[in-house]
């Protein structure tokens, strides 16, 4: 069997490259204006067809989104068929084939990659896809069907709906009627299979106070909505920032990247957020989660993707133990680089913890490697997995006690409440619901695990930030030469400082990221070492931002 030349070569001529812009897939897929994106949604609908015919038909997932970015960005990425981000080399084979000029290049790249990747043309492609609430999105997904029809791919439309659920719906259809079923591959079976877990965990706790959700004005509103219809009798879920019809609204002072970054509450939070309660964030495609109160002085303290790891990593070792399989079952850590210095060294003291590279592909992969491994990005990105050997130990664990019994039922239920295909905001929120109710904690305990030392994180914008080059999980700088060295020398003058430097995957600047015992200091190590960044890529003088000292 052949590619149907004809048919790609008609339709891809409705979807021509902008003939002076380069794509590439990145660390969040193909990420940019989101006016520019119909060429590569086009060639995205075929690549996945393929994708899913070398994997003899599985189905692959396409999430159309931009995340937590602003509004006129748009995105898409490839979600492979247990759920997890598309196999790292297909990254490349998609971005020459995105940047291929014409239909007769697309083509015979195409026909080439075909052959070198040995693609079984006789197999069925399977694909369903999704897009999150960005105005963008129905073109883009016109786009991505005329290149799932023209190869004849069977495609299935999620429709507006979270990244998570995506990535659920993928393994779950992939995995239906097997051993390793994972759930009904429905949006309803998603929030049914999550709300039933969540609803045993908190079986006998009354009285956990409302949560207010910040939904950054995206698709988690919707998600919201549906789980407060299940399980609004044990959680009050107040949203706000709920807002899908006021253009630009997406993303827009407020969301998790906002809280995160801005280290401040939302100002659309101010009327709402009572002394003491606590609240979270979602990104604008609620992958990603940011808790937060404000403390009896009103001022806003953060809960992020490393205070929500040791709150549930605490939580499972405990109930590993509680269920007598601490000699059996053992959970680990996996950070990046971003981890606040104060929740790594906490962390450390008393579990295995690995630093990745950023990027969720990797912390995923390294979580892998352990019995139970519990991955947050400090951004609030992460869940936990069980392992195979995990899940059969606890299916065949004989408790010795009733307190064993019910230790080993919560960890079942946690297995089936924690969405393990990848982040997912709403799954991890009524995880740190769980742990609150059954510790009993507020925002204040939680918040007192440990002490976060104060940070920045600093953009800067580079001539051409490929010269930027890392190693030991992106902590240092191995060229531009030199560099490395004299940020080290800056570090040096500062009481438990710490800063590096690393180029975005998702973005074209240059990330810099600095630490310190107090927060002027942290702000200043920032701007210090961000000025060194600007003057190594030869930044005009005259340009050089007023901030960096
Ligand atoms: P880049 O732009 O490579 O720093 C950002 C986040 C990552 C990850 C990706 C994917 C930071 C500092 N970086 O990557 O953690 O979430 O986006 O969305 O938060
Ligand atoms: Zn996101």
């Amino acid at each position: 069997m052949s590619l149907p030349i004809q048919a790609i070569q008609a339709a891809g001529d409705r979807h021509p490259k902008p003939a002076h812009l380069r794509f590439q897939y990145g660390t969040a897929g193909f990420r940019t204006l989101g006016n520019t994106l119909d060429s590569v949604m086009f060639k995205v609908g075929i690549i996945a067809a393929l994708r899913s015919k070398k994997l003899d038909g599985k189905t692959i997932g396409v999430m159309v989104t931009a995340s937590h970015n602003p509004e006129p960005d748009n995105g898409v990425k490839l979600v492979d068929p247990r759920g997890e981000m598309l196999e790292a080399s297909w990254e490349g084979y998609a971005t020459t084939l995105a940047n291929t000029s014409t239909t007769e290049e697309f083509v015979e790249a195409l026909a080439e990659f075909v052959r070198s990747a040995k693609i079984d043309l006789s197999k069925p492609a399977r694909v369903v896809y999704g897009r999150d609430t960005r105005p963008s999105g129905p073109a883009l997904v016109a786009a991505l069907e005329d290149g799932l029809h023209a190869i004849g791919a069977e495609a299935r439309d999620a429709g507006v709906t979270t990244t998570p659920i995506l990535h659920y719906l993928v393994r779950a259809t992939n995995t239906k009627g097997t051993k390793d079923a994972y759930g009904e591959d429905t949006s309803e079976g998603y929030y049914d299979k999550i709300s039933a877990a969540f609803k045993k965990l908190v079986a006998g706790k009354a009285g956990i106070p409302p949560l207010v959700v910040d939904c950054a004005n995206g698709v988690g509103a919707y998600a919201v909505e549906e789980f407060s219809k299940l399980i609004s009798d044990k959680l009050q879920l107040v949203p706000v920032n709920a807002d899908l019809t006021t253009p630009g609204a997406l993303n827009n002072a407020c969301g998790a990247d906002f809280v995160k970054t801005m280290q401040r509450l939302p100002p659309s939070l101010s009327p709402v957020l009572k002394t003491g309660q606590r609240a979270c964030s979602l990104d604008g495609d609620a992958d990603r989660l940011m808790y937060y109160y404000l403390d009896d002085r009103d001022q806003f303290r953060m809960l992020d993707g490393d205070k929500i790891a040791a709150l549930v990593a605490a939580f499972i070792v405990e109930l590993v133990k509680n269920a007598g399989l601490e000699d059996e079952i053992s959970v680990g850590i996996v950070q990046t680089a971003y981890a606040n210095g104060g929740s790594t060294k906490y962390l450390s003291q008393r579990l295995p913890v690995k630093c990745v590279s950023t990027g969720v592909k990797h912390l995923h992969h390294a979580a892998e490697h352990y019995d139970v491994g519990v991955y947050f990005e400090a951004n609030g990105h992460g869940t936990v997995l069980f392992s195979a050997e995990t899940n059969k130990i606890l299916a065949e664990h004989q408790p010795s006690t009733p307190a064993q019994s019910t230790a080993l039922n919560h960890i079942v239920n946690l297995t089936q409440l924690i969405n393990q295909t990848v982040g997912d905001a709403l799954s991890d929120l009524l995880l740190v619901e769980v742990v609150l109710a059954h510790k009993s904690y507020s925002g204040v305990e939680w918040d007192s695990l440990y002490v976060d030392l104060p940070n920045r994180l600093v953009k800067v914008v580079v001539a051409d930030r490929h010269i930027f080059k890392t190693e030991d999980a992106e902590r240092r700088l191995v060229s531009p030469a030199g560099l490395q060295e004299k940020i080290n020398e800056l570090v040096r003058r500062y009481e438990a400082g710490r800063a590096f430097v690393r180029p975005s995957g998702t973005e074209d600047v240059v990330r810099v990221y600095a630490e310190a015992m107090v927060k002027s200091q942290a702000d200043e190590l920032a701007f210090r070492v961000a000025g060194l960044v600007y003057d190594e890529t030869g930044g005009d003088p005259a340009q050089r931002p007023a901030e960096f000292l």
